[in-house]
């Protein structure tokens, strides 16, 4: 069964949105593997976004990111990936539908409340970056 990665990001955690968004993705059909509440350091969000370094949203993105607790996930389920990123949006704000995650809970591309990984390869790095007590599971 395939896996992925998802998280509530600090603004989802802080308007109380875990349970309506974790709500979203079991409805669909996804399992909740494992999940935890924790305020990432500055150098899992480096290593997270790593691909996004020398792009000009990075500083702002990390600083988001740094302002508080996060909800993370594995979420396990035919197609996960994909499944999780329809269910959030588009990175683009004004392209995310009412309907999804992102169309209706935010209005800002960069506070969009939600990640999901982009890939197969995405979700296992992201897993191991995210739960290293998953090493050997996956
Ligand atoms: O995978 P996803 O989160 O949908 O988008 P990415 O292209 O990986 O970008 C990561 C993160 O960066 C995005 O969730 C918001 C922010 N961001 C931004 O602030 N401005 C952009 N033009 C693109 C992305
Ligand atoms: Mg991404």
């Amino acid at each position: 069964m395939e896996k992925t990665f998802a998280m509530v990001k600090p603004d989802g955690v802080k308007r109380g949105l875990i349970g309506e968004i974790l709500k979203r993705y079991e409805n669909k059909g996804l399992n909740l593997v494992a999940a935890k509440v924790i305020s990432p350091s500055l150098d899992l969000l480096q290593k997270h976004y790593e691909e996004h370094k020398d792009k000009p949203f990075y500083d702002d993105l990390i600083r988001y990111m740094s302002s508080g607790p996060v909800f993370a996930m594995i979420l396990e389920g035919d197609n996960a990936v994909k499944m999780v990123r329809l269910l959030n949006g588009p990175t683009k704000i004004e392209d995310a539908q009412p309907g999804t995650i992102r169309g209706d809970f935010c209005t800002n591309t960069t506070f969009n409340i939600v990640h999901g990984s982009d890939s197969v390869e995405s979700a296992k790095r992201e897993i191991l970056l995210w739960f290293p007590e998953y090493m050997n599971k996956i």
